[in-house]
């Protein structure tokens, strides 16, 4: 894919913008910025719209100007990092409206969504490294749009841990080092920042934790009570589900936090062979080989008992 391509199918329109998922992480803010960034490059204006982008984004510039509602009038609208029209509910007036819509992500896309356009690579660490690949050699990196990139990349990543690290990722990173990315601040912001609401989360974490499958499942969740009682964000457990990751003698780690009544938020972990994106499938969600995501109204006990045998079963 090139640039020159996709401003080709958005020749003529101007009313431009971007989107990505519910619960915008660190990829789906850094490559819609990225995005931002290459198009007014070639100087095409495009605005970001995404709900809630969480406050660890606010040093990349442009997280002031990201918009929340629904514009009047939408002719483009780019989606990243978002394979399922279900993942981007606040703006689905948008995605409607839109005369164009171009779907740009490193996950397969989801039976039954529609995109006029779309350009899906998932073998890439991120949709940020993505992005990165669009610039090309002859496009400037501004430094707005190498911190995004850096910071999508490394969050999906983990800070190049993960095995979707790759050679292509660090020859990316590395050029994104020299367009002026802050990487080390960026690296300790994502990572190293530990909050003590962040500590409760895991302390309540690690009170629920339970072995499941004979012990080879380590399992826990926040309840919507435990979140309301410590004054819990979303963003606040994040670090659950990789600290149960970290356990060496099992083959997969589930975190199940209740962010609204009665709806589980599931996060799935694998250690080493175990396909948890089927498991993921299970419950009509996804994501990758090793890591994957899911939400159930299920009650807490069934759907415990429910990822237990759908893990059991695979491994
Ligand atoms: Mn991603």
């Amino acid at each position: 894919m090139t640039i020159e391509q996709i401003i080709q199918w958005i020749d003529g329109y101007t009313e431009i913008y971007i989107t990505g998922h519910i619960h915008p992480d660190g990829d789906c803010v850094g490559a819609a910025i990225g995005l931002r960034e290459l198009l007014l490059a070639h100087g095409i204006k495009a605005k970001i719209l995404l709900e809630n982008p969480p406050e660890v984004y606010s040093f990349l510039n442009g997280y002031e100007e990201i918009i929340q509602q629904n514009p009047e009038q939408v002719e483009v609208l780019f989606v990243v990092d978002c394979n399922d029209q279900g993942r981007f509910t606040p703006f689905l007036d948008s995605y409607n409206r839109a005369r164009v819509v171009i779907n740009i992500d490193h996950h397969e896309l989801a039976k039954g969504y529609i995109s006029d356009k779309h350009w899906v690579e998932p073998e890439k660490s991120s949709t940020s490294e993505m992005i990165y690949d669009l610039f090309g050699e002859e496009t400037v990196i501004s430094k707005a749009a190498a911190d995004a990139l850096y910071t999508g990349i490394i969050f999906d990543t983990g800070g190049f841990m993960h095995s979707n690290t790759q050679e292509s990722t660090m020859i990316a990173a590395g050029r994104l080092m020299r367009a002026g990315a802050d990487f080390n601040f960026i690296m300790k912001r994502l990572f190293h920042r530990q909050t003590v609401n962040k500590l409760m989360a895991k302390k309540i974490a690690l009170q629920n934790l339970c072995f499941l499958g004979g012990d080879k499942i380590a399992a826990t969740m926040i309840s919507y009570q435990e979140m309301q009682e410590n004054h819990l964000s979303k963003e606040d457990t994040e670090d659950v589900v990789h600290m149960l990751a970290q356990l060496e003698e099992i083959e997969a780690a589930v975190f199940a936090a209740e962010f609204s009544k009665g709806n589980y938020k599931l996060s799935f972990r694998s250690k080493r062979h175990l396909d948890v994106c089927e498991v993921a499938g299970a419950f009509g969600g996804g994501g990758h080989k090793k890591a994957a995501g899911a939400s159930s109204d299920l009650p807490a006990g069934e759907l415990f008992r429910q990822i237990e045998k759908e893990i059991i079963s695979r491994l």
